[in-house]
């Protein structure tokens, strides 16, 4: 699977300023395409078929992600808004961070009421966006460059999943915040979120700092309401994976012929996320030298959703060897921001 290797990209051209781009780059474009030919092989041949998350979040996949953020059913950006903007000052003042170092970044826009506290104490020397999309990090790097001058940025492009354990350390010494917003963990099945805690805490060291978004249980309704959004937005996300195979791997999906569906499990509390396939037909993925079928009515997972409960939450991180600093919710008790320290 890809290879990891380590470099410095300059991504030539556009308004950015290549002088100041510095973007390690832990996942190239050629990793990128033998990892999604691998899990793409691996999940189109399973049963039922699926395909893990990250594959959504191309240039186009992160510009609709972030339109999701901004549509009134979907209420966990808001609300982890609500609660970085009431305790912020309070995270940087626990944690007098050096490093942030934000997981899954995208715009980091919400990094921003971070960013801000943390240089309101003083103690911040360098910010870290990590994301698997690299034109989303250098954009977000690029725009913090200009409003932050001063702090050293450097974007790293990965898969946080396989990539937590090459995160470099800081030069500068001191405690590491590490950020994971906005309940992109709840895209982890299980096994996949105890080896991401445990990962996680291999690489900081005693006395480092973990920031956790997590979405929490809620009436199905609402949940419902959030994963299938009005206008339609969250259909488009869905079926941008369709597209990625499509250019990536020479695939012929038509997006045409499969309905987005995304339903809350009560049982299971997470948010299951298909794409269903309106009629019995085939598809060839030419890069893999694969003729798929599927069945009318068949339903491929292409994300899930898990929802938290404080006591499950708290086991597992203390589990992997972190003890619980603080514990915040948004009013509506929608959301939940927590902070951990590495014991
Ligand atoms: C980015 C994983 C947090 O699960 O709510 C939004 C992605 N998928 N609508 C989520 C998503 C459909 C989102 N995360």
């Amino acid at each position: 699977m890809g290879q990891v290797t380590t470099g410095t990209v300059v991504p030539g051209g556009g308004e950015l300023d290549p002088s100041a781009l510095d973007v390690e780059v832990l996942l190239t474009e050629a990793d990128r395409v033998a990892l999604l030919r691998a899990e793409a092989r691996r999940g189109l041949t399973a049963t039922p078929k699926q395909l893990p998350p990250k594959w959504f979040y191309d240039e186009r996949g992160s510009a609709l992600f972030e339109s999701i953020t901004r549509q009134p059913e979907y209420y966990l950006t808001r609300r982890e808004r609500e609660i970085l903007g009431a305790h912020a000052a309070e995270i940087a003042r626990t944690t007098q961070a050096t490093t942030l170092v934000e997981l899954g970044s995208g715009s980091s826009e919400k990094t921003r009421l971070l960013l801000d506290a943390l240089r309101d104490e003083s103690s911040l020397r360098r910010f870290m966006p990590f994301d698997v999309c690299l034109p989303a990090v250098a954009d977000a790097a690029a725009s913090l460059r200009r409003d932050y001058a001063g702090l050293d940025i450097k974007a790293v492009v990965g898969d946080f999943n396989e990539h937590v354990r090459f995160l470099p350390r800081t030069l500068t010494g001191g405690p590491v915040l590490v950020a994971f917003l906005g309940s992109t963990i709840g895209n982890f099945d299980d096994g996949e979120r105890t080896r991401f805690f445990s990962a996680l805490r291999f690489v900081l060291r005693p006395g480092d700092w973990f920031l956790l978004g997590a979405d929490l249980v809620k009436a199905k309704r609402r949940l419902d309401a959030a994963y299938n959004d009005a206008a339609g937005v969250t259909v488009m996300f869905n079926k941008n994976v369709l597209r990625v195979l499509n250019r990536d791997l020479r695939a012929s999906f038509d997006e045409e012929l499969f309905d987005h569906v995304a339903a809350y499990d009560p049982e299971r509390e997470l948010v299951d996320i298909r794409l269903r396939a309106r009629a019995a037909h085939d598809v060839k993925v030419r890069g893999l030298g694969l003729t798929v079928h599927f069945a009318a009515g068949e339903e491929m997972r292409t994300e899930i959703s898990v929802k938290f409960r404080r006591a499950g939450l708290e086991r597992a991180l203390r589990d992997a060897g972190f003890s619980r600093a603080r514990w915040w919710t948004d009013r509506a008790r929608d959301f939940s921001l927590s902070l951990w320290r590495a014991k």
